[in-house]
């Protein structure tokens, strides 16, 4: 943390206030009062798996349930999934696209359903899980009342702690994954000698035996599962050595007994045979034998600085204050089920922050996406299989990486999106008989491509060039032309599946995709299927790879006559359309209000507004107003990530205190639990990170070559500060806010150019000479 610049900071404010006249509120900028608030933090252990609190290394997570009597650890790996390498396409497909467009043209859709299910869909109809390693329990010796219990977790430290007096004796308990080391940490200490004992012991779901090696380490082998016909092809190994200082440690054959030490440390370790999604022969017990020897080398305090340090690498570049109130005295789940009164703007802050701390804790260069649990899930059978649902989730958990200077964070997204560009080249060839790649509604460690589930959701080939928009707001915020060129490959191949699979529809002779679906929005003009041709956000999506892939072959200097077949096809597209309601139209038909469920949770037609900006309130207002219509009609309330994608809209629209309004929503018990896991019902990590980047999205903005300072600000909100936000375009920003004002602003940018800003209803340009450095506003 930059002292130095906090306190300069500090006086700027003091400055402005004094200028303006206004002292109604002084919020608190320094960096321990920032960092010191940054706890969630509770007066019980955790009963159920929403109570307990994560921590992760990117690869690493454990689930902290933090009992007096029982500490469980639940464990996950990154890359124990089940199943192994496998090809699910139907090699039935291609031979029955014709009938299906034929069918979906005429209006036959149900039996274009049928069709689709009966020859189009993946072999296995479902891909694979994600699952668990297993548990770690610590059971301790119960001869005294807990008092004074007390668990949290320390964003700023990325440490979860446990403490409790039991007999007069306060002991401590404090344990982090190390993305340093590689190893998850616990450390158990006591104020008073030789007072710790337990019994250590390992369980799991999986096919796995647990054996003590030595006297003091427990080794868990087994094998993945095997789901949906395919076998699991991974080894997998997890190792707990238990390092006392005084006591004795004893063993039997399964279970380590610690008697009577002053302190203990122990070192878990994890890893599989997995080494990428054709290759599984790594060798899981060199890995963890490794880990645990070169970490048990160190000593406690040294493994917990190079921690601190490497999470606060990443962490401490954005501070949010959005003010503070005795609300924060309360605990964490009791502050959830009262941030609908309103008085608790600290508690928005620590949700902004809590997502920030997840996106690091599971998802960091080298390792595996966050999946639709991040790292964190207990199940073999979890919730649509704590997968990668394409659709909108796996995207929505990147929105806040780039504005929340987490950009690294994004790695193994591009990663995985490469590695589809492969796997789907076969998809395309099979499915379809086109060049190029495609991803359909979800994806899985063996980055699997073909449609799954069903017609319903699965038939919807956007998947692939939805996750590259997510790669290309990477380029943008951070222009890097290396970056660019490593993707490109990726969305040419793409565009390439495009250019050859659009059809023209028979009424406009617009280009089209068929078949399609509008996700899981079933079609108004069918019994019961969705599927379709032409949905709205297929075409959306489109507009942009196409766009992209014209404006990165002008950045690379390549393939022009390329980029000009895109040109001529992106005007052929079917153009977005106002319907009879003044709504933007969803389908091709001006059917929405037709639907079969109006408040659909999914708000697929109006990704063109949010998170592309091919529309938006100053340069087309119709389209604008057009997408508030729609907004109203859908309503504010669904599912978390669906909730937390509302709030986005209203930003872009300008509107902050609707997006607040909805954001008390988000965060209340319907849809987020006592660890401040968001609900979708049941846990889904989008609504944290869907909801994180609709708070950033409310105090800044910056696509269409403009930055704008504070464009949804919530009367909520009234004096804030903001530090290090990044902005399209390599910018990283600095806003101080009062009575709903921009009162100071610094923008730093990498190299000197003038940049457009928006604030205080005026469009200004601060010339290059101006960057860097605080700027006051009247
Ligand atoms: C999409 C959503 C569901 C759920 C699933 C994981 O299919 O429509 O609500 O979030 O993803």
């Amino acid at each position: 943390m930059n002292m130095k610049h906090n306190r300069y900071y500090k006086i700027t404010f003091v400055l402005c206030a004094l200028a303006t006249g206004i002292f109604i509120f002084t919020p608190r900028i320094s960096a321990a009062g920032t960092a010191g608030d940054l706890k969630l933090w509770y007066k019980q252990p955790a009963k159920v798996w929403t109570e307990a609190l994560p921590v992760g290394n990117g690869r690493l997570g454990a689930m902290i349930f933090g009992g007096a009597e029982r500490e469980h650890l639940q464990l996950n790996e990154g890359t124990l999934w089940a199943g192994g390498p496998y090809a699910p396409d139907n090699t039935n497909a291609l031979a029955a696209l014709p009938e299906v467009r034929r069918l979906i043209f005429a209006g036959k859709y149900d039996e274009a359903s049928k069709l689709i299910s009966d020859k189009m869909m993946a072999v296995p109809l479902r891909q694979m899980p994600y699952e668990p390693v297993g548990d770690l329990f610590l059971d301790f010796p119960t001869n005294g009342i807990v008092e004074n219990y007390r668990r949290d977790l320390n964003l700023d430290t990325a440490v979860a702690s446990v403490s409790y007096t039991v007999n007069g004796v306060h002991f401590k308990r404090e344990i982090f994954s190390s993305p340093v080391d590689q190893v998850v940490v616990v450390r158990l200490a006591a104020d008073q000698s030789g007072q710790i004992s337990f019994t250590a012991a390992m369980t799991t779901p999986q096919k796995a035996t647990v054996a003590v090696e030595g006297a003091n380490t427990l080794v868990m082998n087994g094998v993945n599962g095997d789901a949906r016909g395919i076998q699991g092809a991974l080894k997998f190994q997890a190792r707990v050595n238990v390092l006392a200082q005084g006591g004795k440690v004893t063993a039997d054959a399964d279970k380590i007994f610690l008697t009577n030490a002053d302190s203990v440390t122990l070192l878990i370790a994890a890893a599989t045979s997995y080494k990428n999604y054709h290759d599984v022969s790594g060798n899981p017990e060199a890995i963890t034998k490794k880990q645990i020897v070169a970490a048990s080398e160190k000593s406690f305090d040294t493994l917990l600085t190079a921690h601190i340090v490497e999470h606060q690498r990443l962490f401490r570049r954005v501070e949010l204050n959005l003010g503070e109130t005795d609300a924060m005295k309360l605990p964490t789940d009791e502050r959830i089920a009262h941030f609908a009164d309103g008085n608790d703007p600290q508690l928005a802050a620590l949700y902004f922050q809590f997502a920030r701390y997840l996106l690091i804790s599971c998802s960091r260069p080298g390792g595996q996406p966050a999946t639709l649990q991040g790292l964190w899930n207990a199940s073999m059978t979890p919730p649509w299989d704590s997968k990668y649902t394409i659709n909108i989730n796996t995207e929505m958990n990147y929105w806040p990486a780039e504005p929340g200077n987490l950009g690294e964070c994004v790695e193994p997204l591009t990663q995985m999106v490469l590695e589809m560009a492969e796997t789907g080249m076969r998809t395309a060839k099979v499915m379809y008989g086109a060049r190029g790649w495609v991803a359909h509604h979800n994806t899985d460690l063996w980055r699997a491509t073909a449609p799954i589930d069903g017609p319903y959701s699965g038939m919807w080939p956007m998947g692939g060039a939805w996750l590259l928009q997510n790669l290309w707001e990477h380029y943008l915020f951070t222009e890097d032309k290396d970056y660019l060129k490593k993707i490109y490959p990726a969305m040419k191949g793409s565009a390439q599946f495009f250019l050859d699979t659009l059809v023209e529809e028979p009424t406009h002779h617009w280009l089209v995709t068929s078949p399609s679906v509008s996700p899981e929005n079933r079609n108004p003009a069918s019994v019961k299927t969705s599927i379709c041709a032409g949905p709205t956000m297929g075409l959306e999506i489109l507009r942009d790879l196409f766009a992209n892939c014209i404006r990165a072959s002008e950045i690379l200097g390549t393939d022009t006559t390329f980029a000009a077949q895109l040109a001529a096809a992106r005007t052929r597209l079917a153009p977005l359309q106002i319907g009879s309601s003044g709504q933007l139209q969803e389908w091709l038909q001006d059917i929405d209000l037709k639907s079969h469920e109006l408040h659909h949770r999914h708000v697929s037609h109006l990704y063109g507004l949010f998170p592309s900006a091919q529309m938006d309130v100053n340069t087309t207002p119709e389209l604008a107003a057009a997408v508030k219509k729609s907004l109203e009609i859908r309503g504010d309330q669904a599912t978390g990530w669906g909730t937390a994608w509302r709030i986005n809209l209203w930003a872009r629209l300008h509107d902050g205190d609707h997006a607040f309004s909805i954001l008390q929503f988000l965060i209340s018990p319907k849809c987020t639990y006592p660890d401040l896991f968001d609900s979708c019902p049941p846990f889904q990590i989008d609504g944290n990170f869907g909801g994180a980047s609709g708070i950033a999205e409310m105090l800044l903005q910056s696509q269409n070559g403009e930055i704008q300072l504070l464009p949804a600000l919530p009367k909520a909100w009234p004096n804030g500060s903001v530090k290090g936000l990044r902005a399209r375009g390599g910018y990283q920003v600095d806003i101080t806010w009062i009575n709903c004002k921009v009162t100071a602003y610094r923008i730093s940018a990498p190299e000197p150019r003038p940049v457009k800003v928006r604030l205080n209803g005026e469009l200004k340009t601060v010339t290059a000479e101006k960057l860097n450095r605080t700027i006051l506003t009247k």
